[in-house]
């Protein structure tokens, strides 16, 4: 259905409605938009379309509908999950053309924003009215915000202010047909039917194409403490996270790196921990080895004081602790967290596992998921990191010299979540994946709704096919 449908008569059609130069059929210049971030997932297509608004988007869709063609919705293909690629030769619908920051209202404090504007872009443009985006992650340079409401994502401030879904005050999307559906006053009260927004946060593409998004902004915090804290067990840094999260009314990012994560991006940076030590340093230390956590409080005043309170009557669960108070000091002690995903990266290719585990069985599970991993795969290395104040554990495994591990580690560690209690899919979303392990966490009756709700608004099923449904 996808590729065959592809011809002469139809690129000269898309050309005609986005202009010749944003049709792409050259394998050379297509092969940017068929391999995934992590490189582990890779398709290809027979056409990528560029479309420079919503009424371009809407007249492509309609063209690609009337002939059938499925679709992929690409924003800064920094997915995770391999959800932004065309694995069955779908055409790809890149989004980042639709860039355009429009004014911030003051007076409602919200923005609307075009589906490609990068979070980069984002936070700068409304940084300018002393305001500020409620989600942040390390990808912000390229993720846009159309990838991020179509994936829910969450990053490092969502225990202060929800995931992207809670940001949304306002969507416009253009269906499978071409039908645009608009709804971006933005109203904090607005009780007037089904909430296309909520439908279209974590859709990852199955729904529509989201074309501009209302954000609610919040005050920007500027004056920030930051701390990093050793410990000697996974059930030290829990409690002190939840201790954390009590104490700290302040508290902004609560996040932690795990052993084996620690010493991958410690080598990475070429830097040793600022605190605690790693256990395979030779030295045979034991001050600090098993979890690190990063305590950010951000507030309009000074909150050092109170985060330093908190991590002083933390007491004998810390083993040590580092606290920065300056941009370039702080920065320092993020960069052993914010470039944990990068290092496995140039250690070669992962299995991503983002989950999300209820705060009883944390500990229980950072602690017994490497036996799970290596049950299945000996050689397998597991490295654990995350937004621990979310209860959200990023597992990622490597095989041997960081080829994959053997693809059953993945249904193992979903189903020990799911025995937990937990969510397979913390913040990446299902993609594909996941898609074999949705029903761990959704019933056979939730997933009649969810098919139900695709045939509805995309009943030849053109958009992401290989995505989210199983
Ligand atoms: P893409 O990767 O292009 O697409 C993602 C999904 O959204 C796909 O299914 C795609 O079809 C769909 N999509 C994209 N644009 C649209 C649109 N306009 N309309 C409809 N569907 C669309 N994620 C987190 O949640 N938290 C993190 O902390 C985090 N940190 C990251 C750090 C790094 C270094 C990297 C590489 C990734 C990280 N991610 C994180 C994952 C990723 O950045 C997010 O999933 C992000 O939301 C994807 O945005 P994107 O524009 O790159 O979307
Ligand atoms: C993060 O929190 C991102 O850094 C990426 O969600 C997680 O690389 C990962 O698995
Ligand atoms: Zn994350």
């Amino acid at each position: 259905m996808s590729a065959g449908a592809i011809d002469a008569t139809l690129v000269g059609e898309l050309s005609r409605i986005v202009g010749e130069a944003h049709v792409l059929t050259d394998p050379e210049i297509t092969a940017g938009y068929v391999v995934d971030w992590t490189r582990r997932f890779a398709g290809s297509t027979p056409l990528v379309v560029r479309p420079g608004d919503t009424a371009e988007t809407a007249a492509v869709m309609s063209v690609l509908a009337a002939a059938r063609v499925a679709v992929v919705p690409q924003g800064g293909n920094t997915g995770l999950v391999g959800g932004s690629v065309p694995l069955g030769g779908e055409a790809v619908l890149s989004m980042r053309r639709l860039n355009v920051c429009e004014p911030v209202d003051e007076l409602a404090t919200q923005v609307t924003l075009g589906a490609g504007v990068t979070l980069a872009d984002a936070q700068a443009h409304v940084a300018a009215s002393d305001l500020s985006v409620g989600v942040d992650l390390a990808a912000r340079d390229s993720a846009t915000i159309g990838g991020m409401v179509a994936t829910n994502a969450g990053g490092i401030n969502v225990l202060r202010y929800g995931a992207m879904r809670a940001q949304v005050v306002g969507i416009e999307a253009v269906l499978a047909d071409g039908t645009v559906v608009s709804h971006l006053a933005g109203l904090e009260k607005d009780n007037t039917g089904y909430d296309l927004g909520s439908l279209l946060a974590g859709s990852e593409g199955t729904l529509g194409i989201i074309t501009r998004v209302r954000l609610r902004l919040h005050p920007t915090q500027p004056e920030r403490a930051t701390a990093l804290l050793a410990f000697e067990s996974a059930a030290d840094a829990v409690r002190a996270a939840a201790a954390l999260r009590r104490s700290v009314a302040s508290l902004h990012a609560l996040e932690a790196v795990f052993e084996g994560a620690m010493a991958l991006v410690s080598s990475h940076l070429g830097l040793a921990p600022p605190v605690g030590s790693l256990a395979n340093d030779g030295a045979g230390n034991s001050d600090g080895g098993a979890a690190w956590l990063i305590a950010e409080a951000a507030a309009r005043t000074d909150p050092s004081d109170e985060l330093g309170t908190a991590v002083t009557e933390l007491d004998d669960l810390v083993v040590d602790a580092a606290v920065a108070l300056e941009p370039a000091a702080r920065q320092r002690l993020w960069a052993f967290r914010e470039n944990v995903t990068e290092a496995i990266s140039a250690a070669g290719i992962p299995h991503k596992l983002d989950v999300t585990l209820p705060a009883a069985r944390l500990a229980e599970f950072t602690d017994g998921v490497e036996a799970v991993i290596t049950a299945v795969d000996p050689e397998a290395q597991p490295l654990l990191f995350g937004h621990l104040g979310d209860g959200n554990v990023h597992v990622n495994v490597l095989g041997p010299g960081g080829a994959e591990p053997a693809d059953e580690v993945d249904g193992a560690v979903l189903r020990y979540v799911a025995e937990m209690g937990g969510s397979i899919s913390a913040e990446h979303g299902i993609g594909t994946a996941k898609l074999a392990e949705l029903h761990l966490n959704r019933t056979e009756a939730e997933l009649a709704a969810f098919g139900a709700i695709k045939r509805a608004l995309d009943p030849a099923g053109l958009l992401n096919p290989n995505v989210l449904l199983p």
